[in-house]
């Protein structure tokens, strides 16, 4: 590579400009972008899965009209992330063979089950609440494309985000049963929750390089570490307990400490043993076959029109 374009693409990121499609950059910030936003796609189309489960069982009319456009919402992320990939050179197609092969990763934490409707509620206020706190420094990073997804992406996320503590704050003061269940789908998904920001950063290889190219604006622990203090108050104000017995106020760092989480179980489940890896792949690859139809329906469609225009 050309040592000019190197320093003066370093320049244009370290002045906080957008690097656009047609710049030059550098072969490992388009891979490392096509890894990370592809991903990010695929997350946000495989999260429609445990969601959708429940989309017929919601306990109310209301409830279920919300789900509904949440997971509608969620498939609108993915189709603007796979656009926003597209922009760096490569196909839809081969971005959802690596989904469908298990070569291309997506968020762990939509490898565990939804067990009962405090799952729902539990996954609108940590698993989108998670995904905001990474989500909003995103609006920043250094793609142009990417970065204008993520605000469209972050308003969606933040009503996602809020619907879901609404519903746990009706179970939390609901009857005994109902605020069981709100512990219950508490104390699952609060570690699963914590892992969506990813490896420690003494051990994520990415994190140095994406911080310098500005694709990532806060490293994995940071961004945890803020989820954490938003999200114990909540907890509180809900009345539920968080499942770590080493959670404390720490006066002098202004934050939480908060207990290990279970690396080895988090390193599993991104090799693909999570609970339901292999139901969610599944059903994915379902989907594909079986509206295959779709797509051809809409090629042939493209094409006759094409030929309309031409005659
Ligand atoms: N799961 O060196 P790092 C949503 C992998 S939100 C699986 O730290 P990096 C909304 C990582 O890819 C969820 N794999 O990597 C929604 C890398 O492997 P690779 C999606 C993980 O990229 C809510 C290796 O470990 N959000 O979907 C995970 O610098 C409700 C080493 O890690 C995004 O994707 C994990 N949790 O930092 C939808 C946000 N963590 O690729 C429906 C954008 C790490 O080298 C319902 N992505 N790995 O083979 C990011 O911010 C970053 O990519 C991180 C990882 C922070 C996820």
């Amino acid at each position: 590579e050309d040592p000019a374009l190197v320093e003066e693409f370093e320049r244009r990121v370290a002045a906080d400009e957008f690097i656009e499609p047609k710049d030059w950059m550098p072969e490992a910030y388009r891979k490392t972008l096509v890894r990370q936003i592809s991903q990010h796609a695929h997350s946000e189309i495989v999260g429609m899965l445990p969601e959708g489960n429940w989309i017929t069982r919601a306990p109310s009319l209301r409830r279920k009209a919300i789900l509904l456009a949440k997971v509608q919402d969620e498939a609108g992320h993915g189709l603007y992330l796979y656009c926003a990939a597209e922009t760096l050179g490569t196909s839809r197609e081969e971005m959802v063979e690596a989904l469908h092969s298990g070569k291309a990763k997506y968020s762990t934490i939509f490898n565990y089950p939804t067990l009962t409707w405090a799952d729902i509620a539990a996954i609108g206020w940590l698993v989108d609440g998670a995904a905001i706190m990474n989500q909003v420094p995103l609006q920043r990073t250094s793609y142009g494309p990417y970065a204008r997804a993520m605000v469209r992406v972050c308003k969606e996320e933040s009503f996602h985000q809020r619907q879901g503590y609404e519903a746990m704050i009706a179970l939390a003061n609901g009857t005994g049963e109902q605020r069981r269940m709100a512990q219950d789908a508490l104390n699952r998904w609060w570690w699963p929750s914590l892992m969506m920001f990813g490896p420690p950063d003494d051990k994520s290889p990415n994190t140095e390089r994406s911080m310098r190219w500005r694709i990532k604006r806060e490293t994995n622990d940071e961004l945890r570490q803020k989820f954490v203090d938003i999200t114990v108050p909540q907890a509180e104000f809900l009345g539920l307990t968080v499942p770590d017995s080493d959670l404390a106020w720490n006066e002098e760092k202004g934050g939480y400490d908060f207990g290990e989480i279970d690396w080895e179980e988090f390193y599993a489940v991104v090799r693909g043993e999570g609970p339901v890896a292999k139901e969610r792949m599944k059903a994915r690859r379902d989907a594909w076959e079986k509206n295959a139809w779709v797509r051809e329906a809409a090629d042939a469609h493209a094409a006759r029109k094409r030929a309309a225009k031409v005659a």
